[in-house]
């Protein structure tokens, strides 16, 4: 059944910036896998609906979230063409501390990134207290983050084509 979000034609197609031009970097934790590649396959479909050609699409993973930070500074460092990267992970709350840890490694991280680098770093990492949460916002019950990632990453795209 389709749910809110989780695909283009749930946005104001119209207020979309002509995506054809741009080029898409995605970085994919391989943790919680089952999760990551929904959210990855909502950023993907929504990327090509929008007009993104699917040859300006690349993809690299990475062993967890934690790793996202480096992997999205060596994508941008690689394809210096890149309008936007979207980082996509998923943290879900353990018995120890290890949850807020990367959690807050890779929010800092990936904020740094954007702080000092020219390429947008989109931030598509779900952080849940239980699976069921992120199954629901990975194609579930409240949509699908990595389509509303993808939109956000073709606004930022524009924006930084549009900016010196
Ligand atoms: C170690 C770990 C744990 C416990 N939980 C998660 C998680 O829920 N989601 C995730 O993306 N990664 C997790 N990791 C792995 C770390 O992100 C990282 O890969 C390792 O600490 C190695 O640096």
């Amino acid at each position: 059944m389709a749910t809110k979000g989780n695909n283009l034609s749930d946005f104001d197609k119209t207020k979309l910036p002509e995506a054809k031009d741009f080029k898409i970097g995605l970085v994919v934790a391989e943790w919680n896998a089952e999760i990551t590649e929904n959210l990855f396959q909502g950023a993907f479909d929504t990327l090509i609906e929008a007009g993104v050609i699917k040859e300006n699409i690349v993809r690299w993973n990475v062993p967890g979230s934690f790793e996202l930070i480096y992997g999205c500074k060596k994508m941008a460092e690689s394809f210096a063409m890149l309008d936007a990267i979207i980082a996509i992970g998923n943290v879900i709350q353990g018995e120890t501390k290890h949850f807020d840890f990367v959690c807050q490694g890779v929010t800092q991280g990936i904020r740094q990134l954007n702080v000092e680098g020219d390429i947008p770093i989109l931030f598509c990492v779900l952080t849940d207290n239980t699976k069921q949460q992120s199954i629901d916002r990975s194609g579930g019950k409240h949509g699908n983050k990595g389509t509303e990632s993808a939109v956000a990453a073709i606004h930022m795209a524009e924006l930084k084509k549009n900016s010196k």
